[in-house]
């Protein structure tokens, strides 16, 4: 992502923080691994993994119910996770934060509960072509329902959303925007500042998926001003199996609970049930305990990294990898926006991706084919699918070498 020339950085020491993940030092096939798929999900930090072992060794009970010791400890640090949560997105409040499982059911919830009661036959919900599906299959399943109308603006040959479409797209009939931050598919960084300021003057609020910009840089509601966000804890070093919607206060209070059933009332009986406040109305039955706690010790872990540092080095990791994979003959990298992520999508004329995939991991690499869960993408650049490297802070520049060579190796068996 672009880095802001005047910023003053610290020296970044790879090494230093390669140190603090134990699952980077192995070897696979004899090999020593090369993890380039941290897109799909990224790996944990030592103190990540000690914090939900020393949860489940020592404080592990259910939240929210029993006044007994281990249950308020767990309430405690389930609840500190939120407010540290709420202080590293700069929310107003933790009523905002709401613990999903991931970024898809983030979006499901918001599709379901702010979508289902409001949408009218007619009315369009503004996407993007780079989405990845789980930011088009849940507006899908909303438009089935209420006759609402699924309207996407097209991307440029370098993968680039076209704003001059999507400014025509906005319309009065526009009911709700839904944008990925960063592209999981081909990197490209979309302007979301801008996309939220051009639909708040249509009265229309936005949904951003940041998925992929998580673990690349730090966002901030307030600033941002996006009505609802969502994100995986997994994919930016933190416990699989949780995630977070952020929503402004205003707007959860008027949804209607997505889910029924324990923690998200206040009083039941068989005539009526009172449905129970902010963020407890969206958090039927127990939680992901575990994950939320390791996600608090994620954050702990990412507020201690220099950000403007990590950003240098990934600029310089895409960079160096674009440069170097661009010498392997009959390369092709799909998605060259201006403004990229550290993820690099790309297809060999004689070695269809799948086929590349296993042979780069018999050398150690680690990397992902497919169509990445965004099939629209691959139809707009007309491949069935692509190899995808994807680099997280602490991935190296001879990494890139070793995927290099394994791409050679690879077209020399093909050949
Ligand atoms: N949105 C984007 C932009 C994503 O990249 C992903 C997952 C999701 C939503 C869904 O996240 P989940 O945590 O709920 O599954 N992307 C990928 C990927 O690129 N390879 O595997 C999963």
């Amino acid at each position: 992502m672009s880095v802001p020339a005047t910023v003053q950085t610290q020296e970044f020491d790879v090494e230093r923080i390669r140190a603090d993940f134990p699952i980077l030092h192995q070897q696979v096939h004899g090999k020593d691994l090369v993890f380039l798929d941290n897109a799909a999900s990224s790996q944990r930090p030592q103190s990540v993994i000690d914090a939900v072992s020393h949860y489940y060794m020592h404080d592990h009970a259910n939240v929210h119910r029993g006044v007994h010791t281990l249950s308020e400890r767990a309430t405690a640090a389930y609840e500190g996770t939120r407010e540290k949560i709420r202080s590293y997105i700069n929310a107003a409040s933790t009523a905002e934060i709401i613990f999903v499982r991931g970024t898809t059911e983030a979006i499901n919830l918001v599709a379901q509960s702010y979508g289902r009661e409001r949408f009218q036959p007619g009315d369009e919900i503004l996407i993007t072509w780079m989405e990845h599906h789980a930011n088009i299959v849940p507006w899908q399943m909303v438009c089935e329902k209420t006759g609402a109308k699924l309207v996407v603006a097209p991307i440029t040959q370098d993968g680039e959303l076209d704003m001059d479409a999507f400014t025509k797209l906005l319309t009065d009939k526009t009911k709700i925007v839904a944008v990925g931050h960063i592209s999981n598919a081909i990197g490209s960084v979309n302007p979301i500042k801008e996309i939220i300021d051009l639909a708040h003057k249509h009265d229309v609020p936005v949904l951003i998926d940041g998925a992929q910009s998580m673990p690349h840089t730090q966002v901030d509601m307030q600033a941002l001003d996006a009505d609802f966000f969502a994100f995986s804890s997994h994919k930016m070093f933190g416990p699989t199996g949780v995630g977070v919607l952020y929503g402004k206060q205003a707007l959860l209070d008027s949804m209607p609970p997505y889910q029924g059933g324990g923690d998200m009332i206040l009083a039941v009986d068989f005539e009526k049930t009172l449905y129970n406040e902010l963020p407890a109305k969206f958090e039927a039955g127990t939680p992901n305990i575990a994950g939320v706690v390791g996600l608090g010790a994620t954050i702990d872990y990412l507020n201690q990294l220099d950000f403007n540092a990590v950003a240098q080095h990934e600029q310089a990791l895409l960079d160096y990898a674009q440069e170097q994979l661009a010498t392997v003959p009959g390369l092709r990298i799909i998605g060259t926006a201006k403004d990229k992520a550290s993820v690099v999508s790309f297809v060999l004329d004689t070695v269809h991706a799948h086929d590349l995939g296993t042979i780069v991991d018999s050398e150690g690499v680690a990397i992902r084919t497919g169509h990445h869960c965004a099939m629209p993408v691959m139809d707009f650049f007309k491949v069935p699918a692509t190899a995808r490297a994807s680099f997280a802070f602490y991935n190296r520049h001879d990494e890139v070498d070793v995927l290099v060579a394994a791409l050679i190796k690879a077209q020399r068996m093909f050949a």
